[in-house]
Parts: structure tokens; sequence; C-alpha cells
């Protein structure tokens, strides 16, 4: 039987700005993307896939930089065998003076779907390519149709951004049912637009999948993540996952009730090592939780220093500190006095946090010197 070799990517969303990492973080995973882009590319080499299917957001914004368009375009260049179909999603849409509507600046071997559902056959491949294209960064009709030119002897494989929703929801991002999907007549959907990796699904007839975004854009953007890859035949869909993230975000959380210092920074190391990728190349949110006492209290620069081997780490500090008042050096000391009046604000306000940290950073004033240089939100780098 006739079989096709696809690679299916969506949602790498080069040029995206990280704007909630500090800037030299941002810049690394700027270049992150752009890895991910190029291992896609090498995949396509080594792999020998005849057709790359990039479903939307490829781009972060609508006009990206021309150095990033640039090097998107010769590395596309760089694999005349692969043919290559781009369908714009919401943050890429074809709008009016888009880069994908200069036709010129794209290598022969890429086709953009810069409108609405339609198809071109590439009978080399043994395949009728459907796709669509946003114009818009909001497309609030679906653009997957049922077409009788699905009948034919080809292999019908479409591409495009779209938005998986329950039967009767709405969505301003191409929304498409599995209903919708079923009767859509196509051997194999490539969707965008979801960043969480879909397994490979089927609707009657049709398989379909999200494969994600290939690195995480945020917290939110946990575990393991890259492309499908595999072949396609009539009635037979034989993809896998290929993982190619240089990097992971990854949520820790800790209840430090009981442990000693060291023991916390254990426990975030013991995860950290059940992640594929080094330690050295994770972004980690480590949240704490539970009591504390002032000696198992760990502070932003602790914890930056005994993790200075994570390429970058967020602490976000919600244990509450059991207070032990001076009883050494009798009771009237600045110390306990400082204890006794925090004490009584906080029973006021009680719902005032800035009140309880106030009363941390104060014991640790009193323990060590303090070099605090602003909220828990703010991260360190290694
Ligand atoms: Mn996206």
């Amino acid at each position: 039987m006739e079989s096709v070799s696809i690679l299916h990517c969506a949602d790498l969303h080069l040029g995206a700005p990280f704007s909630g990492l500090p800037s030299n973080i941002a810049a690394e995973r700027a270049n992150d993307l752009r890895r991910a882009f190029l291992k896609i590319i090498e995949l396509c080499k080594t792999e020998k896939i005849q057709l790359l299917l990039i479903a939307g957001d490829l781009f972060d914004s609508l006009h990206p930089p021309d150095a990033l368009t640039d090097m998107v375009r010769n590395a596309l260049a760089s694999i005349p065998g692969t043919f290559i179909a781009i369908a714009p999603g919401n943050h890429d849409a074809a709008v009016f003076d888009s880069l994908y509507r200069y036709h010129d600046g794209w290598p022969r071997n890429v086709y953009v779907f810069t409108g609405g559902f339609s198809y071109l056959d590439i009978p080399v491949l043994n395949v009728r390519l459907w796709g669509a294209g946003f114009t818009n960064i909001y497309q609030d009709k679906p653009m997957l149709a049922e077409s009788r030119y699905t009948d034919t002897p080809l292999l019908n494989i479409c591409v495009m951004h779209a938005d998986l929703i329950q039967p009767g929801g709405v969505s301003q991002y191409n929304p498409v049912t599995e209903e919708m999907i079923e009767k859509s007549g196509m051997d194999y959907l490539a969707l965008g637009h979801i960043h969480k990796r879909s397994e490979i699904r089927r609707a009657g007839a049709v398989y379909f999948s999200y494969p994600g975004s290939p690195e995480g854009l945020g917290f939110d953007e946990r575990g393991e993540r890259g492309v499908y890859l595999g072949e396609i035949s009539r009635g037979v869909c034989e993809l896998r996952f290929y993982a190619l993230n240089r990097r992971t975000f990854m949520d820790i959380g800790v209840d430090t009730t009981g442990l000693q210092r060291q023991e916390i920074i254990t426990r975030i190391h013991d995860e950290l090592r059940a992640d594929k990728v080094r330690s050295a190349d994770n972004l980690i949110r480590v949240t704490l939780t539970g009591t504390v006492t002032e000696e198992s209290s760990i502070s932003p620069e602790y914890a930056a220093a005994a993790l200075s081997d994570v390429f970058y780490m967020v602490l976000s500090d919600q244990t509450v500190m059991d207070v032990q008042p001076d009883t050494i050096r009798g009771d009237f000391t600045l110390r306990n006095i400082f204890i006794k009046k925090m004490q009584e604000r906080i029973n006021q306000n009680p719902s005032d946090e800035s009140l309880k940290l106030a009363m941390k950073l104060g014991l640790r004033a009193f323990n060590e010197k303090v070099g605090y240089t602003g909220s828990d939100s703010r991260g360190s780098l290694a």
C-alpha cells in the first residue's frame, strides 16, 4: 500500500518574547525555539520525511523580524526533498501584509494556506493536501468542511490551526468538533493550537492529533514536548512521538513541615533527577508550603545558592513561620519586642500577607545578613 512519511509539528512560536522571564533567560529561550525548529529540519533529512506539516503559530507574531524569517526560509530551502505545508494560526495569521503572502519569498518546496479550506494535489507523494489558514487573529467560523473531493485514490491529509471543542461549544479560533472531523473524509488531520500534546486520536475513520508546542512557553507547559512523525497510508496511521525539548518547565512543591533546610533542597534535587533533561537545563518553580522554623526557613538567596546548578529557578514561599521568642536572654530583647509587635499587627490583619513576610524577613535579619532585593516572585539565575 502506498504510504507517505510525515512530520507534524505546531505552535513553535518563533520569536516569542518570554516577557515573564529575566532578559538573559528569555534570550536563551528564544534560541531554544530556533533550535527546536532546526532540529525539526534535521529530522526531515535523517528520517527522510516527505511531507512536513506545520499546523500554525510557527511564528509568535504577525510580523516577525526579517532575520528570523530569513533563517526559517533558508532552513526550509535546505530540505528540497521534503514538501512543506504551512497553515497559519492565530498568532501568525496571513493578514494582508503577512510574510506568508510574499509568495516569491518562499522556497519552491513550501506551500502556505493563506485562505479558506482548499486542496492541492501532490501526485508524486500520492497525497491530496488539504488546509486552511487564519487570515485574522480570530476565526470564529469553522474552516473544516465536508467535501466530495475527498473521494479520491490519493491520501487526504489536512493541516490547520483549530480549537477542538465539545458539541455546542464556541471558540474564536476555528472551532472543530469530533463529529466534524469524522465527516471530513480525511485520512489524517494535523492540528495545531492546543499546546498540550494529544495522543493520536480517531474520529470514525479519521486520525487526528495535536503534537503540542515543542518547547514549553511557560510554567503551564510542562513535561516532555515534541513532534509526531511516521508513516500514513489509507486506514493506517503509524506516527510516533519524538521529544525534542531542550529544557523542561517544572513545578516543584515541597511541604517543608518537619524538614531541615538541606532536606528541602534534597527533595527538590530528587524531583529534578526524575526529569529526562539535565537539571542544568530546567526552569523550575519551587513552591514551599507548610510550617518552617527560623532554622529551616529558606531565603531566596539560600535557594539560589543551593540550586545554582539549575538554569532558572523562581521561589514561591508560602510557608508559615513557627516563631519562638527568645528565652535565653530573658524576655525583654529587641527581638522579642519585634515578635510581639509584629504578632499584634498580624492578628489585627490576618489576611495581610506583607505583615507575615515582614515577620519572616525581620527574624532573618536578627540571625544573618539580609540582602533581600525584591518580592518572592523574582527568580534567580544559575
Ligand atoms: Mn499557539
